[in-house]
């Protein structure tokens, strides 16, 4: 990381696990290239259904998606990761003119990656930007007279707090013009069974993926965290429709981070909550869109899984 970054972990670090309220660390820090790989994995664990469900609403219904978008269409997608969910949407954009996609995302990795898998279908604009800084850039370079649709799927929307969420819709809606798309993907409420398989799976990946949170600030920001002493933990909170990840310290431990210039004390038992990951009624996502300046215009719902792609217009 520059230093600037580096900085900032640190300070972010000293802030969520500095008070004397729930420990807590942003999770996007959990996406260095060891934690982008081991998500990478997760895609693929038959527990994990989300990223599937995902990608098959893509490739069954890409045709009537882009079609909704009248005239000449450019594409930008909020962390495009490797971009193979995304090849069904140009391809058949590639039947009625030419392809602009614009992938945001802060890793230089991934957007290589996505650049290098759909170069074929058309022009790529990498932007190793964040989501909104990427945007602000996008309303710069897009061409005159075409209708932009953005594609933000994955659920990661869900890992927004409800009120950020909102404001973020409309921080995005501000760099959108009318008559603008933006496709939404949202995982929908299911079986605590279920989700709680799909956020501690069998083989461990998901621990691993958590876990890894921790080996970053020692790799970073010299920590002395023993990762044998923390165990991977997911929740799920019905009244709050959220799966929560947290890291439990099996005993009672201090922790220096010199980076961070801290030493942090756990009781044994005590958790540093990683992640958040909102679920969706699809009812619910309509009444978000509409306090975000958007309409709901169409929906796309897999039932398999139980997964929303949602079409909101500017
Ligand atoms: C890609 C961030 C939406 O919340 O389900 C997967 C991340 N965390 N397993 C999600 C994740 C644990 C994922 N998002």
């Amino acid at each position: 990381m520059t230093p600037a970054l580096e900085d900032e972990f640190a300070r972010e670090v000293r802030l969520g696990l500095g008070g004397f309220e729930q420990k807590t660390l942003p999770c996007r820090y959990l996406y260095d290239e060891v934690g982008s790989a081991l998500f990478e994995a997760i895609t693929c664990l038959p527990e994990y259904g989300l990223t599937r469900a995902d990608a098959r609403i893509l490739c069954a219904h890409a045709a009537e998606i882009t079609g909704c978008l009248d005239g000449s269409v450019v594409v930008a997608e909020l962390g495009s990761g490797s971009g193979a969910k995304t090849r069904p949407v140009l391809q058949s954009l590639r039947q009625r003119q030419s392809v602009s996609y614009f992938p945001i995302d802060l890793s230089a990795a991934a957007l290589a990656h996505c650049a290098r898998e759909l170069a074929p279908l058309g022009q790529i604009f990498p932007i190793e930007q964040d989501y909104l800084g990427g945007m602000k850039e996008v309303a710069a370079r897009r061409r005159a007279g075409a209708t932009l649709l953005v594609l933000f799927l994955g659920s990661t929307v869900g890992n927004f707090e409800p009120a950020a969420a909102r404001e973020f819709l409309s921080a995005l809606r501000a760099w959108m013009e009318p008559g603008d798309g933006l496709l939404l993907g949202t995982d929908l409420v299911k079986p605590p069974e279920r989700l709680l398989a799909a956020y501690d799976d069998a083989a461990g990946v998901t621990a691993a993926f958590n876990l890894n949170l921790l080996a970053r600030i020692n790799r970073e920001l010299d920590g002395d965290f023993n990762l044998r002493r923390f165990q991977h933990q997911a929740r799920y909170r019905e009244e709050a429709q959220r799966v929560e990840m947290h890291l439990r310290s099996g005993a009672r431990q201090t922790v220096r981070i010199g980076g961070a210039r801290m030493s942090v004390e756990f009781a044994e038992g005590e958790t540093i909550l990683t992640e958040v990951c909102y679920k969706f009624c699809a009812g619910q996502i309509g009444d978000m869109a509409r306090s975000a300046g958007f309409r709901l215009e169409r929906q796309w719902v897999d039932e398999d899984w139980g997964f929303a792609e949602s079409l909101l217009r500017v």
